[in-house]
């Protein structure tokens, strides 16, 4: 018996050796500030928002939108914040929509720095403090990031106590899978403002876990493996509370009353920060590549691909495993329909939904697709997450598309976009001329089903709609 015990001891010692010399410590440095988002039609809206990325590494980040230029695009380093008064930081009135993601491993020690820059863009604005609340993550009260209930939020520089401090967020990754951040001071104004990002926390051997979501890299989450991973971040404005918070809204007559945020009826709604048709990697209004937004906001790739025929470790279907992690940042529930494919929910709300899809043998390979909880439209409200896995295995590459070389008054309308002349494929080559992917496959849309939420200020298409590219 005591041998026994013994043995146990050596093995927990073992084991607990093993997982703190994995277990490793994962800094950001974040800023909140102010700025200028473009929408879709080249509407200019105030935003607060974060920007900064990884300690030590550099970041890529877009410059304020100045409703004229296309937003300029610079990397630079890092810096980590330092308390006291702020001048001349590079990153003030530049905050990015949305946020920076924050990606860790089971076990990470994870670190956040963050300082509050005030207000660069419009100095009109109030000085308001902001906060992170590390949404979905059971994290202590103190680390909770609501201003009431934990440490405090920060203000600017200033004369408010506590103004120039550096607050640090600190927690343990401990449940794999999707979560999300947000500013929870006035969290009515603050997180339609924009002060939200996408947080992932994935499995230890994941490699995805080292570059983050969006990168092409494949890992485990509930007993499923993936290929790759995408972040399908969902929001919206009413750019009257925009106006509002700017000091340019104007009551109407028939609604003479200041805004409040009761008030809300949004114009825009967005994957990612971005509307159709820059989801399928058309430039901005102004003229912002998408290569260049993608690089100042790494892992929000919003056009979801997958090869058809891609072998992998499950054996029943043969292509690539999309793993989309759906996040309901916004105000409104939201029905994500995709076209073509039945996505298999894997959990939500950073749990195992083993459950709606059993797993079926010893070596826990989930079942094959065409069982258990496989939706194509997938209603995800306010604060929700979900983890959904396409297998692009259940389209073929090719289909009968008629051949021709007519403009096709029929083929999708994109607004603004010229040079309509596909050959033998509806959507090849309509978009200026630029062809998303290279690809001669079919595309699926992947929208919002309450159709007039795929609109940009009331014009069809837009909004919250993006494509499913299978690849060869
Ligand atoms: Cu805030």
């Amino acid at each position: 018996m005591i041998r026994w015990i013994a043995l146990l001891f050596c093995l927990s010692v073992v084991a607990g050796y093993a997982t703190g010399a994995l277990a490793k410590s994962v800094t950001y440095n974040l800023y909140a500030t102010d700025g200028y988002t473009e929408l879709a039609d080249g509407t200019r809206a105030y935003i607060y928002g974060f920007v900064g990325g990884r300690d030590g590494s550099p970041i890529t980040y877009q410059t304020s939108y100045n409703g004229t230029n296309a937003p300029q695009v610079s990397t630079t380093s890092v810096p980590a914040p330092t308390a006291g008064p702020e001048t001349g930081n590079l990153l003030a009135g530049n905050a990015q929509f949305p946020a920076p993601i924050i990606y860790a491993t089971v076990g990470d020690v994870v670190t956040i720095r963050f300082k509050n820059l005030g207000v660069a863009a419009n100095p009109r604005a109030p000085n308001d403090p902001h906060s992170i609340h590390l949404h979905g993550v059971d994290v202590n009260a103190a680390n909770d990031g609501v201003p009431e209930t934990s440490v405090g939020a920060i203000p600017a520089n200033g004369l408010d106590p506590g103004a120039g401090n550096v607050i640090v967020y600190m927690f343990t990754a401990e449940y794999p899978g999707t979560y999300m951040y947000h500013c929870h001071q006035e969290a009515d104004i603050h997180v339609n403002m924009g002060m939200y990002g996408a947080l992932v926390i994935y499995n230890r051997g994941d490699a995805a876990g080292v570059v983050g979501p969006g990168k092409g890299k494949g890992g485990t989450l509930f007993s499923a493996d993936y290929d790759k991973d995408f972040v399908l971040l969902l929001s919206e404005f009413d750019v009257r509370g925009h106006q509002d918070e700017e000091g340019t809204y104007i009551p109407q007559s028939w609604d003479p009353n200041p805004w409040n945020w009761a008030q809300y009826k949004p114009q825009y709604w967005f994957i990612n920060g971005i509307s159709f048709p820059q989801t399928i990697h058309v430039a901005s209004n102004s003229g912002l590549a998408y290569s260049n937004w993608l690089a100042a906001h790494p892992g929000y790739e919003t056009l979801i691909s997958g090869s058809v025929s891609k072998y992998n470790r499950d054996w029943r279907t043969r292509g690539e495993k999309v793993l989309i992690r759906v996040i309901n940042m916004g105000f409104e529930t939201q029905p994500m329909h995709m076209h073509g494919f039945h996505g298999k929910i894997l959990g939500s709300d950073q749990r195992d939904w083993g459950f709606a899809s059993q797993r079926i043998d010893l070596l826990n390979v989930m079942q094959p697709f065409g069982k258990g909880m496989e939706k194509q439209t997938l209603t995800i409200g306010s604060g929700e997450t979900y983890e959904w896995l396409i297998d692009f295995g259940q389209q073929a590459l090719n289909s009968n598309y008629p051949s021709g070389t007519t403009p096709d008054p029929g083929t999708l309308p994109v607004p603004g976009i010229s040079g309509v002349n596909y050959v033998g494929n509806p959507v090849k080559g309509i978009i200026g001329g630029y062809d998303p992917l290279n690809m001669g496959s079919q595309l699926f849309p992947f929208h919002n089903h309450d159709d007039y939420k795929a609109t940009n200020n009331g014009a069809y298409p837009g909004g919250m709609f993006t494509m499913l590219s299978p690849l060869p």
